[in-house]
């Protein structure tokens, strides 16, 4: 394989798509190996193959904002392979979202969902729109808008939308609903659904007690309690929510969250109805979190800054893309981490993940540390093609179990020479493995 010739080509037929390229990179760096051991992937151009989606949707959305000026919108939907499942995957709405984000997000979402052993394959979808300020009766006109588009080519049994930033479950009760109306049948079709109509217990607390329960094993591996370590988090939306509820109740102790205004230092630590108040920060829609301190004053806000200066033993990024650069990383080291794990999907510059590797610390890239998410997801669709509803010990037990298989399958995938967990390596080789010997088996299609 000639990663370098791949990239080359990739950049040419689609320019400027810099976070798709990173997040291809950092697959076939780690795959070079295996590939090459396995001259029945060259000869089926199984890379080639892989990092072309299978379609993509981008369509118009245009809406009508509460003034009564018309809004417009783009919506996309990236069906991005389904060789071991009907596609898979969140719907973000935010300013930033693009065809690269996106793309990059389908493509991890295949190696992601493939690692979670249930049979989804990989999608990403969502919207420019920002629902930062934006009234209630706004999102419900533009999830309608956004629906009457791509109602069509979504289904239970070929693609499955979910939410990610800015898509909770209120957006996807209205997504759903039109989608309903729309398309006269009710068998799912999303994950992320409310209690009462199909949604499955634990699903929002899902991919932060997931990467919990994959940070735990990360420890345990190397005969590190996690009780009494101190957590730096990042964001303060779903994800950030769950893993402080799940880390606090390990006994360890959060000490930060952020938002883009800046980050909240807590040194009680970020629990009991702290944890709660990060849902109504939340739901204020104002996107931010200085409020906290206010609310908290034990607590100090740190404005336009990021939380990994300080000084802690586990660091999770639960943001966004890229939100920790080697510098970052280099700090964090020099205050004398133990485990960085990205929640977030990407959450560190390829730089920061090198350098993390360089140094052989314990780090875990977001295909496996927030795959309890989707995991879920899929415990949501199974559910409802059964037309019942597990009780949320049996849905927390499996998701446990997911997280505890996928971390075996990093130290099976995953191990260097000279001993060292190369979770990132694990990950992309144990997804990658299950994707490809579907996609040979299956033909040229
Ligand atoms: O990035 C992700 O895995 C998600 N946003 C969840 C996707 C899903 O289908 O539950």
């Amino acid at each position: 394989m000639r990663i370098d010739d791949i990239l080359s080509k990739l950049e040419a037929k689609h320019p400027g798509e810099s976070e798709f390229l990173q997040a291809v990179k950092e697959v076939l760096v780690s795959i070079e190996d295996v590939y090459n051991q396995h001259p029945e992937f060259e000869k089926n151009r199984i890379i080639e193959r892989l990092v072309e989606p299978d379609r993509i949707f981008t369509f118009k959305v245009p809406w009508v904002d509460d003034k009564g000026d018309i809004q417009v919108n783009i919506g996309y939907r990236v069906q991005f392979n389904n060789a071991i499942g009907p596609y898979k995957g969140g719907l973000r709405f935010h300013a930033s979202v693009n065809l690269s984000s996106l793309k990059f997000l389908g493509f991890e979402q295949t190696f992601k969902n493939a690692l979670t052993t249930l049979p989804m394959g990989g999608g990403k979808g969502g919207s420019d729109f920002s629902p930062k300020g934006k009234s209630n009766s706004e999102i419900m006109r533009f999830c309608q808008a956004f629906m009457l588009e791509i109602w069509r080519n979504i289904g239970p049994d070929t693609d499955v939308p979910a939410g990610d930033i800015g898509v909770g479950t209120r957006e996807i009760g209205y997504l759903y609903g039109m989608y309903k109306k729309l398309a006269r049948e009710n068998t799912g079709t999303f994950t992320g659904k409310g209690l009462e109509y199909g949604g499955s217990l634990v699903r929002p607390e899902a991919t932060g007690y997931g990467a919990l329960y994959f940070v735990n094993e990360m420890l345990k591996a190397k005969n590190i309690d996690i009780k009494g370590k101190t957590v730096a988090i990042s964001g303060f939306g779903n994800v950030a929510w769950g893993a402080t509820l799940k880390a606090t109740e390990l006994g360890a102790k959060v000490v930060t969250i952020s938002g883009p205004d800046g980050y909240i230092y807590d040194p009680d630590g970020v629990s009991g109805d702290k944890i709660e108040y990060m849902l109504e920060l939340r739901d204020s829609g104002n996107d931010v979190v200085a409020p906290y301190a206010e609310k908290y004053p034990v607590a100090v806000f740190h404005a336009g800054k990021k939380p990994w200066v300080e000084k802690v033993d586990i660091a999770l990024p639960c943001a966004i893309q890229n939100e920790l650069n080697v510098k970052d990383a280099e700090t964090l080291i020099n205050n004398g981490v133990t485990c960085v794990a990205e929640v977030s999907n990407m959450g560190c510059t390829a730089e920061a993940v090198d350098y993390f590797i360089e140094k052989a610390m314990l780090f875990a890239p977001g295909k496996a540390v927030n795959a309890g998410g989707v995991a879920t997801s899929g415990l949501e669709m199974s559910q409802n093609a059964m037309h019942i509803q597990w009780g949320a010990e049996e849905v927390d037990q499996r998701l446990h179990n997911i997280m505890r298989n996928i971390h075996g399958q990093c130290l099976a995938f995953g191990k260097d020479s000279n001993g060292y967990i190369n979770y990132v390596k694990g990950a992309n080789v144990a997804g990658f493995m299950k994707v490809a010997r579907a996609m040979m088996a299956q033909g040229v299609i």
